[in-house]
């Protein structure tokens, strides 16, 4: 099946309101043929972001969301919130929220959900430690992740799956592309089994972990790399618009 690739830039906590709008700005201007591109800026952000791409084929994402509809919860963001401001997509699970905030596997899966009720695309984080990598447990821990992370009512639309080797995360250091490639392969394979052939096929699984345009025509290139969720390089527009370029 064939699947259009998707290049989301994942911001992080970065950028001022001034430098946020210019790199939306610069990446509106860009050449999106070939590929669908997102962009996921820090929550203060995104009202901001959301004009500058006004006219643009440009989506804009989330980069977390809680799994309630709304209430108590100081200083989270509802998926709701996220789509009233023209949000299409947010990213859960994020090895950085799973670290830094203690994120569980369950609680990936609920706001999962949260994002399909407020009419969002899901973007699912898994990876491996380097711990785990080199004890050989890659595909084991992938799987799961999966298992708990990837509602029953994932669909090819609503859900998009991004491999993201701890390891390779903000290091510099990638997976080759064949080994990457492995992964995602293994992805698609468990996701089959829980979802069925179909939606499996359907979906896209990106390639995260320090994804540049030195490597991103090879990792782009595999069977299975579906796009790619880019970190430091999208907080650059020639950058990021040159890993779009490749896919
Ligand atoms: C990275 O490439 O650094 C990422 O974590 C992308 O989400």
């Amino acid at each position: 099946m064939s699947r259009t690739p998707l290049i989301a830039g994942n911001w992080k906590m970065n950028g001022l309101l001034a430098d946020g709008t210019a790199l939306a700005t610069a990446v509106a201007q860009g050449d999106a043929s070939g590929c669908e591109i997102l962009v996921c800026p820090p929550a203060t952000l995104i009202h901001a972001v959301a004009q500058a791409l006004k006219g643009s084929t440009v989506k804009l994402g989330g980069q977390d969301c809680h799994a309630a509809e709304k209430g108590a919860h100081t200083g989270d963001v509802s998926a709701a919130m996220l789509k009233d401001l023209r949000c299409s997509h947010v990213i859960l699970g994020h090895s950085e929220r799973r670290q830094d905030h203690g994120e569980t596997d369950a609680q990936v899966s609920e706001k999962a959900l949260a994002a399909y009720a407020a009419g969002l695309v899901a973007v699912i984080c898994v990876g491996e430690t380097e711990a785990e990598r080199d004890a050989g447990d890659t595909m084991k821990v992938i799987s799961a992740q999966l298992d708990g992370s990837v509602p029953k009512g994932a669909t090819a639309e609503n859900t998009v799956i991004a491999y993201e080797p701890v390891w390779a995360i903000g290091t510099g250091r990638t997976p080759t592309a064949e080994e990457a490639n492995a992964v995602h392969v293994h992805i698609r394979a468990h996701l089959s089994g829980g979802l069925g052939a179909d939606t499996a096929s359907g979906m896209r699984i990106l390639y995260g972990g320090s994804m540049k345009p030195g490597n991103a025509a090879e990792l782009l290139a595999q069977s299975d790399i579906d796009g790619g969720l880019i970190g430091g390089a999208a907080l650059k527009a020639d950058d990021f618009l040159a890993i779009a370029a490749a896919s």
